[in-house]
């Protein structure tokens, strides 16, 4: 299977690693003007409230860190799958700011390793059960095309939360 980015119209020509470099100034500033209320809020009826947004991207933070790490250090490696949703369902947290720090940290040191990363190892190849063969720079780009997507849904909330007769609560 040759891997078929599902974000890549999101990202289009830019580089993933700068992608990933913005969202980690953009969405903590982004957040800390929101006001409290607003965490609650979703884009849409049965989706996500912006709080359990903000614990997903820490979820494929975690993730994605320990796939990038595994990649780089074990030949032949094959990713495990997993379940955003019932990750979500095992977890309650619902502290946007203790998501959001832990989201922070976890960004810079990926962005250092990213950033430090040889320019052969961008062509280091890996397995993933859906998405067939994929290397380093593959991954790259449905890390950062996942964070558009996301940071998208983040705006259309704070979007609908301006305008009153458009508020969603979920
Ligand atoms: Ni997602």
């Amino acid at each position: 299977v040759a891997f078929v980015n599902p974000y890549q119209a999101l990202i289009d020509r830019r580089d993933p690693v700068q992608i990933l470099e913005h969202t980690l100034s953009e969405l903590p500033a982004q957040m800390r003007i929101w006001a409290q209320s607003r965490f609650v809020d979703t884009y849409a009826p049965g989706k996500r409230a912006a709080h359990r947004i903000l614990l997903h991207l820490l979820h494929v933070e975690l993730v994605d860190s320990v796939r990038l790490r595994m990649a780089l250090s074990t030949p032949d490696y094959a990713v495990q799958p997993f379940e955003p949703d019932a990750w979500m369902r095992a977890e309650s947290l619902d502290s946007s700011p203790m998501a959001i720090s832990a989201w922070s940290a976890l960004r810079a040191i990926n962005l250092v390793l990213w950033k430090a990363l040889p320019a052969l190892e961008w062509n280091r190849a890996f397995q993933h059960p859906e998405y067939g063969t994929m290397t380093l720079r593959d991954l790259a780009g449905l890390w950062a095309g996942h964070d558009v997507h996301r940071l998208n849904q983040l705006r259309a909330i704070e979007e609908g939360s301006r305008c009153e007769g458009s508020r969603i609560k979920g």
